[in-house]
């Protein structure tokens, strides 16, 4: 079987916090999974530069799945967010400033569209392992919510192979590195 090609992405640190988990678990996954070519990228938590840069790498590399790491500081378990919004709707001013209030980010799209990653498959491994998941379908209305649904717009409208999600992690006080790190091994083991 071809090796497939997997993107995935973290972000940087925001709204006055001193880390991120999901820039943390990215840069520092060194693991080789059989089967898997792996391309890191670190993202700035600013509407619109996100997306672009993300975009500008999904053309370039062409992967057959992408796979974006965001913070929930909310949560203690892995959230597989399900479905995208159509809206930037933020609370809090993002990494330059901008605070877009219920602005849709395609005017031409859908109100939601779905993850097409295999989350059964990927909710299914995490447990097996007694990591402590669930499946979302409020990824929020903030960057997270903005690159995940943006890059699904853009697969479905260039027509590319690429399958993709966003995945919310929670802080490393509610899980720690260690565990986060194992799960992301899982979830990149459950795409083939
Ligand atoms: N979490 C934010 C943006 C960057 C991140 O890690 C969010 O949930 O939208």
């Amino acid at each position: 079987m071809r090796t497939k090609k997997v993107l995935i992405t973290g972000f940087e640190p925001f709204d006055g916090g001193e880390i991120n988990p999901s820039e943390i678990l990215v840069e520092n996954f060194e693991k080789e999974i059989p089967g898997l070519e792996i391309h890191k990228l670190i993202l700035p938590v600013v509407f619109k530069k996100s997306l672009a840069i993300l975009k500008k790498e999904a053309f370039f590399l062409n992967p057959d799945y992408i796979l974006c790491f965001g913070l929930n500081s909310k949560v203690s378990e892995i959230n597989l967010e399900a479905l995208a919004h159509n809206l930037d709707d933020a609370r809090t001013d993002d990494n330059e400033g901008n605070r877009p209030q219920e602005e849709v980010i395609f005017e031409d799209g859908p109100a939601t569209l779905d993850a097409t990653l295999p989350l059964k498959a990927m909710e299914d491994a995490l447990r097996e392992s007694q990591i402590p998941v669930a499946i979302s379908r409020d990824c929020g209305r903030f960057v997270c919510n903005h690159i995940f649904y943006g890059i699904c717009r853009v697969i479905e409208m260039k027509k590319m192979r690429a399958k993709a999600g966003f995945i919310h992690l929670p802080p490393f006080e509610k899980m720690n590195v260690a565990q986060q790190g194992k799960a992301l091994e899982i979830l990149l083991s459950a795409l083939k």
